[in-house]
């Protein structure tokens, strides 16, 4: 039961400060901009002017792992340089693969990471391999972190060593067999020649996944952190698109404003296309095409969320492009409203995603009375209430698992009403505590008369 890390609640006008908004020409103090929330302290040796890595966290994870298998070889690629010429006229937008960020936190192409763990207690090995570096690559790449004194002091791996040596080393540790062979398979190591040996070569080779994905769930201190940081960027971006919207915009317009605001505030790209649905594309879960003209009248749906060291948001808005709900709109938000905040008074350790999916439907049923027509509401609310959230949108782990602290779910419960061309949908992203659950967009208005009063309030 780790603690974690309090929450640090924007105030909404410290938000609508940030963006310009009316508090700031209010207020007029003479301060200089604050710097976006995804500020960071480059480390210019690593590739991309890379992130520090919290060698601590790390570490951590890995111990885990090795004391979880008790002995075997786990082998883990990087992700690999992306193809200039071939696949992209640009080499742009690297993302590391996310089982070797679990355990490195480094944003580094072509490399390995090799584990073995002995079993008995011992602390097990650990040895990254790195791609050597070329100065005249680098003229075109950038910086890259090459196997020498720096790479160990960033990294906190004590043994670095050049990808060149990868396989003599392989070998060596494979010779005198230290238990099963792990690696990850899944669609980032299918076409890995080397992966793809070890499985053929007659060894026992297992999955390294289901293990990863189940530590995965529990998000330790430094994975809250960078979460509550994508969060806090998309909750920006939200603010600044719905007080810019208004009847007439087309719906990639709200897009700009929306994702303007995530890269302003520092995020690293999008987690996930984001969705801007306005009147009937509001009735259309993935609707992410976002190029219909707005009209007066329409409510708009909004499901986006930044990516922010490697972490995304998730978040939905639902709000009337005009600034004023109509009363039928209203009552249908408000309905989804309180449901949404029935699942979350729902959500504590113990209890699992499926039985907040039945509280949520139950709450829905009960409480439609006539608003959705001969059937109760639940009818219109076509998918699920909530998934997994940490470094894919939809994260990894077992949904059958019953929560406990650190996890971070979504719950985003809808109805759409195609006939009506209107579609509601309300998500936030928590993290289960002790006792509970905690929102993690706390800033970010969710109530009807919030959503209106923060549009009306715009410049
Ligand atoms: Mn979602």
């Amino acid at each position: 039961m780790r603690p974690l890390a309090p929450v640090a609640p924007v105030a909404l006008a410290a938000l609508v400060t940030a963006l310009g908004g009316p508090a700031a020409t209010q207020t007029r103090v003479a301060a200089a901009p604050p710097a976006p929330i995804g500020a960071w302290h480059p480390v210019p040796e690593l590739p991309g002017m890379g992130r520090p890595v919290d060698t601590a966290a790390v570490a951590a994870r890995r111990r885990a792992l090795l004391a979880r298998l008790g002995r075997g070889v786990i082998l883990i690629p990087a992700a690999h340089e992306r193809q200039l010429e071939r696949d992209y006229i640009q080499d742009n937008d690297f993302r590391q693969h996310n089982t070797f960020f679990y355990f490195t936190e480094l944003e580094t192409q072509d490399a390995w990471l090799l584990m073995v763990a002995r079993g008995g207690g011992e602390a097990g090995e650990t040895v990254l391999f790195l791609p050597p570096r070329d100065p005249s690559r680098e003229r075109w790449t950038g910086v890259r972190l090459g196997p020498d004194s720096t790479a160990v002091r960033l990294s906190g791996i004590p043994r670095v060593l050049s990808t060149d040596s990868l396989d003599r080393v392989l070998r060596g540790v494979l010779v005198r067999p230290a238990g099963p062979v792990y690696l990850p398979l899944d669609p980032t190591t299918r076409d890995e020649e080397r992966v793809r040996e070890l499985a053929f070569a007659g060894s026992d080779v297992r999955n390294l996944r289901p293990v990863v994905d189940s530590m995965r769930l529990v998000k330790d201190a430094d994975e809250l952190a960078r979460l509550r940081t994508a969060v806090a960027i998309s909750a920006l971006g939200h603010l600044a698109a719905m007080q810019a919207a208004h009847p007439g915009m087309w719906e990639y317009e709200i897009e700009a404003v929306l994702e303007g605001g995530f890269r302003r505030h520092g995020a690293d790209r999008v987690g996930y296309p984001s969705i801007v649905g306005s009147g009937p594309n509001s009735t259309t879960l993935h609707y992410d095409v976002n190029r219909r003209q707005t009209q007066d009248g329409d409510l708009v749906v909004m499901d986006a969320g930044a990516e922010w060291g490697q972490y995304t948001a998730d978040i939905t808005r639902t709000f009337p492009v005009n600034g004023t709900f109509t009363a039928r709109q209203k009552a249908v938000y408000d309905l989804v409203l309180a449901v949404q905040q029935a699942a979350f008074e729902a959500t504590r350790p113990g209890t699992t995603i499926d039985q907040l999916n039945r509280a949520a439907r139950d709450y829905m049923r009960a409480h439609s009375g006539s608003l959705c027509g001969e059937q109760t509401c639940d009818a219109y609310f076509i998918h699920g209430l909530s998934h997994w959230l940490g470094m894919d949108v939809h994260d990894v782990g077992d949904y059958s698992t019953p929560l406990k602290p650190g996890m971070v779910l979504t719950l985003e419960p809808g109805i759409y009403l195609a006939q009506e061309k209107l579609g509601v949908r309300i998500e936030d992203d928590v993290v289960v505590t002790a006792t509970g659950a905690q929102w993690l967009s706390p800033q970010l208005p969710r109530t009807s008369d919030g959503i209106e009063h923060l549009m009306q309030a715009r410049p």
